[in-house]
């Protein structure tokens, strides 16, 4: 079994190639669930959610987020009675954010939802969220402390950051099966995706237990890193680096990892940092445009949890 943390849509490339290449039932992702808010009066995951449908393959190849061939009547017709439109839901997308809200009311967990969905989307792998509880990234910047997806998608990551607070995160008790599955005997290595470390990783780290049910685990752990040729390859990584007054190298990233990790998988651009990472490193080409690519350094990565032995 190999554990895979990821936060969404950069996270999810390496989570498929992962997919891909090990056989059905041996793969487990560990979500963010950060990311998650109430908009409409609807729960909305969206790491979850990129997560089930990029497994599943019906993810939006152009967005990375939301379904392919998505329409949005929905939103049309909201924006049109002077709804709150900057956060976008497709039709089929709704469904899900529809239900989860249902039955989480209910009283379900968040992870035997989110279970059910991916089962009835074909995904053999398990899909957890970090944790049932809410957890909240809030991100403190020049205009304010904002919810996530306020910074994220309706000011487009424009604010200045100068830090983060995951909200409820004292009180969250993670995932009873992530523990779980990190104690397992099975278990052969957990994979750190090249996701955001500051708003993916670091919510999942948050939650009371993980990163010392991390440190403590009997498999190696091993990430990828986010930062390719001294840049983000998408997303708001370099700039909240940059901002936070954190060098943008792979090398910082290994850093903030360094008291868990066993190995780190550095891409081929950056192979002059090697030298200062203060542990095993595995370099590879890390860019993932097509699904040989993501097969190619899930591979890769396999291969170099391999070098590493088999226990710590
Ligand atoms: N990201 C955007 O940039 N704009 C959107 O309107 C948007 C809508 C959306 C709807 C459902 C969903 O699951 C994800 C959505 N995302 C959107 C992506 C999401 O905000 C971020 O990618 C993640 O939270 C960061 O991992």
């Amino acid at each position: 079994m190999i554990i895979a943390l990821s936060g969404g849509i950069g996270g999810a490339k390496l989570a498929r190639g992962l997919y891909r290449v090990l056989p059905a039932d041996e793969l487990t992702v560990v979500v963010n669930t950060g990311d998650d808010f109430e908009h409409l009066g609807l729960h909305i995951a969206p790491d979850l959610d990129t997560l089930v449908y990029t497994l599943a393959g019906c993810n939006n190849p152009d967005t990375g987020w939301g379904r392919a061939g998505e329409t949005w009547t929905f939103m049309r017709v909201l924006a049109g009675i002077g709804g709150e439109s900057w956060f976008n839901l497709g039709d089929g997308d709704l469904a899900l954010h529809v239900e989860r809200t249902r039955r989480l009311r209910a009283g379900e967990r968040l992870a035997t939802f989110t279970e059910d969905v991916r089962r009835r989307f074909g995904v053999h792998a398990r899909v957890l969220p970090m944790s049932d509880d809410p957890v909240r990234t809030l991100v403190a910047t020049d205009a304010g402390v904002l919810a996530f997806q306020h910074y994220f998608v309706r000011e487009r990551c424009v604010p200045r950051v100068t830090g983060f607070e995951f909200a409820g995160a004292g009180a969250a008790r993670p995932c009873a099966e992530v523990l779980a599955a990190l104690r397992d005997r099975s278990l052969e290595a957990v994979v750190l995706c090249p996701s955001n470390p500051f708003v993916s990783i670091d919510p999942i780290l948050s939650v009371p237990g993980i990163r010392a049910a991390l440190a403590g685990c009997a498999a190696p752990v091993v990430a990828v890193s986010p930062i390719v040729g001294g840049d983000a390859v998408k997303g708001p990584t370099a700039k909240m680096m940059r901002e936070l007054g954190l060098p943008v190298r792979a090398a910082a990233v290994a850093a903030r990892y360094a008291d868990f990790i066993d190995g780190f998988v550095l891409d081929e651009r950056d192979a002059e940092e090697a030298g200062g990472i203060a542990m095993p490193v595995s370099i590879s080409d890390t860019l993932m445009r097509s699904d040989v690519d993501r097969e190619r350094l899930a591979g890769a990565v396999l291969g170099f949890v391999r070098t590493l032995g088999a226990t710590r």
